[in-house]
């Protein structure tokens, strides 16, 4: 009868087994302990090298070198030498977004560890119950941009690599081509052309003509306050097709053309005049309707295929959510500080994704060098970026802000320091106060407001 092995029999063979296990065991068990070790290492490295970190103040920091208000915050913190710099600029009502960052974001981050982003954010703002206005989303995303600033700064890499790294080797952008007449603007993206911009976007006479605009009616019968803007909607409804056409007559079709109706006309004329442009081939037009008219995507959808960009002028995180479930536009125009910073962009854009919506960042003179900055961060790490609106540092500009993104062939490339890369002058800063002055009411030739 053959010997049943029992459970547990320690044999020589088994004795060897055992002993070979043991010994593998113990291998293991030293190695893992070096592993262990390493590990215990790294974090201890990692908990050193990251010792907490406090807010010791935040303060705005206000400037316009050229006229326009730019804010920013500055996170200063325990560690010597370590601050962070955020875009908080909401430049027609500057004077509020100051005296909110010096009082109630101070008071609120003073002695906070800087780590936490995302439980900062969400703290802040809630902390006012009221929340979601374009003032304080502004606050927000100075603070928000300012600890993305730092967290670069301590990890020693640029915000990009701590979004994921780059999907691409630079920021494609599109240029501003204006002029008084199609001509004019012809020439004008002839210029861009030359100059290596692939997508330029054209305005005669600005936004809807009003520059060069006749003396309205109202002003003719005394109504309206001075600076009142006068817009002529039929004029300006005839003249976007004549002037596609002579761009493309004059520049050829191996440019993408950008317009921005910038939310002026009454829905059905947008709709209208959009039909027309398709056999021009738009790359997008921009704000067809205002935030106020959203329903009228579902027409824009049904009477055309002329892709469209809109955003700007979303100040609530949520305004994205229903047009990108249904598709409603392809471009989302976000204007970063105006929806509280980084993080809730971020979020914005990784949820176009979904949807196959693209990024095109709202980046106009209105925003400080360290808002393009942080728009090039997300614009180089997500994978659904579209485009970027670009500007021109002035000299001016980069006196006050040293490291702005440079410009190349129609790329904007960042300087790859760690954080944001972008730092202030505070001395030169002060020697251009900002105002309190906004214009933006637009009447038609009887006086009536219109949005602007
Ligand atoms: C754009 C915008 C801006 C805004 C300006 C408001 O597409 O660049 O429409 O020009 O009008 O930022 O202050
Ligand atoms: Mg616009």
């Amino acid at each position: 009868m053959r010997k049943i092995e029992s459970e547990y029999q320690p044999g020589r063979r088994k004795l060897l087994k055992m002993i070979a296990l043991g010994s593998t065991a113990g291998f293991f068990g030293l190695t893992g302990s070096i592993n262990a070790n390493a590990q215990d290492k790294q974090r201890d490295s990692y908990t050193n090298r990251m010792a907490p970190v406090k807010i010791k103040n935040v303060k705005a920091i206000a400037t316009a070198p050229e006229g326009i208000n730019l804010i920013v915050v500055k996170v200063e913190t325990t560690e010597p030498g370590l601050y962070g710099l955020g875009c908080a600029t909401f430049t027609q009502r500057a004077v509020s977004v100051v005296a909110t960052i010096n009082s109630y974001l101070n008071e609120f981050c003073v002695g906070k560890d800087v780590d936490n982003i995302e439980d900062m954010w969400n703290s802040f703002y809630v902390s006012s119950y009221w929340r979601n206005g374009p003032v304080l989303n502004n606050v927000i995303s100075g603070l928000d941009e300012a600890l993305w600033d730092i967290k670069g700064k301590r990890a020693g890499m640029p915000v990009y690599q701590l979004l994921g790294g780059k999907s691409r080797f630079a920021v494609d952008c599109y240029a501003h081509a204006n002029g008084t007449s199609p001509e004019a603007v012809a020439e004008d993206v002839k210029k861009y052309m030359s100059q290596g911009f692939r997508h330029i976007r054209v305005q005669q006479g600005g936004y809807g003509l009003t520059g060069v605009a006749q003396k309205p009616d109202f002003a003719t019968a005394g109504f309206g306050y001075e600076g009142d803007q006068y817009m002529n909607d039929y004029a300006y409804l005839k003249s976007v097709p004549v002037m596609f056409e002579t761009v493309r007559k004059v520049c050829g079709d191996d440019v993408e053309l950008l317009h921005d109706i910038h939310e002026r006309v009454q829905p059905m004329d947008a709709i209208n005049m959009i039909k027309k442009l398709e056999q021009f081939r738009p790359f997008f037009i921009e704000d067809p309707f205002s935030p106020e008219n959203m329903e009228w995507f579902k027409q824009l959808r049904m009477s055309t295929s002329v892709p469209i960009a809109m955003g700007e002028l979303f100040n609530n995180i949520n305004e994205f959510k229903l047009p990108m479930v249904n598709q409603w536009f392809d471009y989302i125009r976000v204007h970063v500080s105006q929806i509280g910073g980084i993080s809730p962009a971020v979020k914005i854009a990784r949820l176009g994704e979904y949807f196959n919506i693209k990024t095109a960042f709202h980046g106009p003179g209105d925003v400080s060098p360290v808002g393009h900055a942080a728009h090039a961060h997300i614009d180089m790490a997500i994978w659904n970026f579209g485009i970027q609106e670009a500007v021109h540092f002035s000299d001016k500009l980069q006196s006050i802000f040293s490291g702005c993104p440079t410009m190349k062939n129609g790329y904007m490339h960042l300087n790859e320091s760690p954080g944001i890369g972008v730092d202030v002058n505070e001395k030169e800063a002060a020697k251009y106060p900002i105002g309190s002055k906004s214009r933006w009411q637009v009447r038609k030739n009887d006086g009536t407001i219109i949005r602007p």
